[in-house]
């Protein structure tokens, strides 16, 4: 109980001067190495999302072990970019990062939560086979995507 008063004070605290509270450290604690860090983490999601819906829509052959190991990348992947998010000054540079993710950051959180969960549940029906379960598990973690985007991400 405690504990948890103290981590909100110390949450409260780092808002206030422009820092952002979150549970995980990314590697980096610069600026411009944090950004290419949720860059390219973004990168390899999309990379791994696109083959998934290029199988999807039988531009490329439907592999049940290929569609596993991209999904179980994006379940995986998802977890890394809000943390560098975090990085006091990474919300200047080169960045297509709005600035409506740091004065809207909880809403920003669940919204990267939105996307695990749904690459979460991807990962569970990616391999199966079950081609119906599969295009509703795209569905559902392609709608993350762009929801974040439409509010979060510049052009
Ligand atoms: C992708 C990709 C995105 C999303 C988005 C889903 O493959 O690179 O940004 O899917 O288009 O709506």
């Amino acid at each position: 109980m405690y504990k948890k008063t103290l981590l909100s004070c110390v949450a409260g605290a780092l808002l206030a001067t422009g820092g952002i509270a979150v549970a995980k450290e990314s590697p980096y604690s610069d600026p411009e190495p944090a950004i290419e860090y949720r860059q390219k983490s973004f990168s390899l999601i999309a990379a791994n999302f696109g083959d998934l819906v290029a199988m999807l829509k039988g531009k490329k052959e439907y592999d049940a072990a290929v569609a596993q190991r991209r999904a179980d990348a994006v379940a995986a992947l998802s977890h890394l970019p809000l943390e560098a998010f975090a990085v006091k000054g990474s919300n200047e540079g080169d960045t297509k990062a709005k600035p409506a993710i740091w004065s809207s950051w909880s809403d920003f959180e669940e919204k990267m939560a939105a996307l695990q969960s749904a690459s979460t549940e991807l990962a569970k029906v990616a391999g199966s086979g079950d081609m119906d379960a599969f295009k509703t598990a795209i569905a559902a973690t392609g709608k993350t995507c762009k929801g974040c985007h439409d509010d979060y991400k510049n052009k």
